[in-house]
């Protein structure tokens, strides 16, 4: 790092780690000096009080994050590819330079202004990946408004809801979406979410396929209106704590929570550890296959890349189709030099077997990363030794919504440095792990296990919740004052590297998609019939986790069990999006429960797990009967098994 000259006696990896934790200031302060440009210099690296939840990083600084992230490489490079848009049609590829990426994001800003977006507004983007979802981020970014991108194959309720609680006058989407052969009705979704959304006043509509769909007063076509826009639009200079955008995650409690990221720590952040987690270098074809939904794509296919004037791939396909080859194959077509994806997808490559693999040239790569879930020692062996070819680094990267970017990674580290399959091995500069026992009392020898928090700040991490800043610091600094909690348990090895265990709170992880059971009780509680539910996440060998959910009937209310599974499974798909249906729907007379009434999902946990000979405590559970029928039950819906995404 050019940066490390200045900082007195940092020699090495070690030393400069050490810095960055021991002089957050100076290191921070340098470093957002050096690889950010400013409208104008901030007086103050930094100001934050965890108790408060107040996290405030280069007060005083105005830039424009697009500036950042288009502008100066146009200045620079304008014919070099910013984006390789990775079309499900495999071979159809589209290569959109720097050039060309700020003229869709000047028009497209000065379409926003034109429909009366202003500084301060939230937009919300409902697409699949496409340059002008991305485009659309940007000229957020370049006019001052905030952006709330939703995942596309969230249902028109899960949309409808983040659209209400973000205030959204403006919503961007596509005519319909293509993904895995099949096209997807996008527009409709949003024509029924916009029904219970008064704050809407506008949707622009662009054209992903040429089939044509109803459009109403309300209804604004995109490409037809940006190009009747100017290919200059002036960015708006922001203050770096202003919002960048909101994203919404699920939490162990209530509805989604929209996290609030903002502009300078979080940009600098994710170049920083875009360039150094994955070596990236001038040149490089970086390719994370995530969604643009999902923090990953946020963090690592648009804002990280692009503010290092990198060449980003944006994948709209699945890992299947055409075959199982589909990523090597494109490995192969683009050069692609990182891949970034996730655990569930390498395991069920895993399963098609080498062949899928060796057909592809794959010597462009460098670097592989994983991210989402804990990945198994396995799918970590196959990832490094049939795609990597036993010669590239595999970093398995850990982070969440909350911390913006790349939080515990193997790289950056010492050269040769090794790399322990399944471990998320070291903090990034600047952060500093803790593992915390249950009285709250620091570990702080090796081999240890624990709640994993950071003990202080970093630009790159969540500022707030939308509108709701008292669950911010309820949720993240509380439980551990002095601490910010991420809510994953960890374990750190005897030599001092970080394994992550999984989430301690009511978390579900399906496929690297984060389920509240909470969330996913409150729907199924809402099906004609059903007195009370609990949801449980078992072990799937693809998805990480599965979802278990046990149902309490109304009284005298008789339903077939297939018929009530399917009825829950549509009311699910329609409520949150079709990665949250249950596998297993098991009909209960009663639930365990503590004598206070709490349901004992621990019990519950065990007996999806198998693990029936560990039950633990029992001794609050009020009705000792309720789990023998749980056991009982559970057997018999293994043993019939009609579910339709049940383990293969
Ligand atoms: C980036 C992202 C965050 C939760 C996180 C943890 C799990 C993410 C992981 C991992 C083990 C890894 N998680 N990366 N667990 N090893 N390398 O996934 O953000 O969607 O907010 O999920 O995912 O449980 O707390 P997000």
């Amino acid at each position: 790092m050019p940066e490390a000259v200045a900082f007195q006696g940092v020699s090495d990896h070690s030393g400069l780690y050490k810095f960055s934790v021991n002089e957050s200031d100076r290191f921070w302060g340098a470093v957002a000096r050096q690889r950010l440009s400013w409208i104008s210099p901030f007086h103050t690296v930094q100001n934050c009080d965890f108790s408060q939840g107040k996290i405030k990083w280069f007060e005083g600084g105005k830039l424009n994050v697009s500036v950042n992230c288009l502008d100066r490489h146009v200045q620079t490079c304008p014919e070099r590819v910013a984006l390789i848009w990775e079309r499900d049609e495999p071979g159809t590829e589209v290569k959109i330079t720097y050039r060309q990426l700020l003229e869709l994001t000047c028009r497209l800003g000065n379409l926003l202004k034109r429909q009366g977006v202003r500084r301060g507004d939230c937009v919300t983007i409902y697409m699949p990946p496409c340059p002008l979802a991305m485009a659309s981020m940007l000229a957020c970014a370049r006019i001052g408004a905030a952006h709330n991108v939703v995942f596309a194959g969230f249902s028109s309720e899960a949309l409808a809801d983040r659209i209400r609680d973000a205030q959204s006058s403006t919503v961007i989407t596509v005519n319909q979406g293509v993904r895995g052969g099949k096209v997807v009705d996008l527009k409709r979704t949003v024509d029924q979410a916009v029904q219970n959304c008064p704050t809407v006043q506008q949707v622009l509509v662009a054209m992903r396929t040429e089939n044509t769909v109803p459009m109403t007063d309300r209804d604004v076509p995109l490409e037809e209106e940006m190009m009747k826009e100017d290919v200059v639009c002036e960015p708006v200079a922001m203050d770096s704590e202003d919002v960048l955008f909101l994203l919404y995650t699920s939490g162990s409690t209530g509805k989604p929570k929209g996290l609030v990221h903002t502009q300078a720590g979080y940009l600098l952040y994710t170049s920083l550890t875009h360039r150094y987690v994955f070596n990236y270098h001038d040149g490089d074809v970086f390719g994370c296959v995530a969604d643009i939904g999902w923090i990953t794509g946020h963090s690592y296919i648009v804002y990280g890349p692009l503010c290092n004037g990198g060449t980003t791939v944006l994948f709209e396909s699945t890992p299947v189709y055409p075959n199982p080859g589909r990523y090597w194959e494109m490995v192969e077509r683009l050069g692609i030099n990182q891949f970034y994806g996730a655990p569930t997808a390498i395991r069920l490559l895993l399963k098609y077997g080498d062949e899928w693999v060796q057909n592809y040239n794959r010597s462009s790569l460098k670097t592989l990363g994983s991210v989402g879930e804990p990945i198994n020692t396995e799918a970590w062996e196959w990832y490094h030794r049939v795609v990597g070819d036993g010669r590239c680094p595999v970093v398995d990267t850990w982070w969440q919504t909350e911390t913006g970017g790349i939080c515990i990674a193997p790289r950056p580290a010492d050269p040769e440095a090794e790399i322990v399959p399944g471990m998320a091995m070291h903090p990034f500069y600047g952060i500093k792990p803790a593992l915390l026992d249950t009285e709250g009392e620091v570990l702080s020898s090796n081999d240890s296990t624990g709640a994993l928090c950071i003990s202080q700040a970093w630009p790159g991490m969540a500022r707030t919740i939308h509108n709701h800043h008292q669950r911010f610091t309820e949720t993240y600094f509380h439980p551990y004052p002095g601490f910010f909690f991420t809510g994953d348990g960890a374990h750190r090895s005897k030599e001092g590297y970080y394994q992550i265990i999984g989430r301690l709170d009511d978390v579900i992880n399906v496929s690297g998609h984060r389920l509240g059971t909470a969330e996913l009780e409150d729907v199924v509680n809402q099906c004609p019939g059903v007195a009370e539910s609990a949801a449980i996440g078992y072990s799937h060998d693809i998805k990480g986790e599965g979802v278990y959910v046990f149902v309490v009937l109304k009284k005298a209310v008789m339903v077939e069990e297939d018929v009530l599974a399917q009825q829950l499974r549509e009311m699910v798909s329609r409520s949150i999006a079709k990665y949250a249906c249950p596998d297993f729907i098991q009909v209960v007379r009663c639930l365990p429960k503590t004598r206070s009434g709490k349901i004992m999902r621990r019990v519950l946990r065990k007996v999806v797990e198998r693990n029936t000979d560990e039950l633990g405590d029992l001794s609050t559970l009020d009705d000792p009967d309720s789990v023998h029928e749980v056991i009982r039950g559970h057997r018999r819906l293994l043993n019939k098994d009609t579910s339709p995404t049940a383990s293969p």
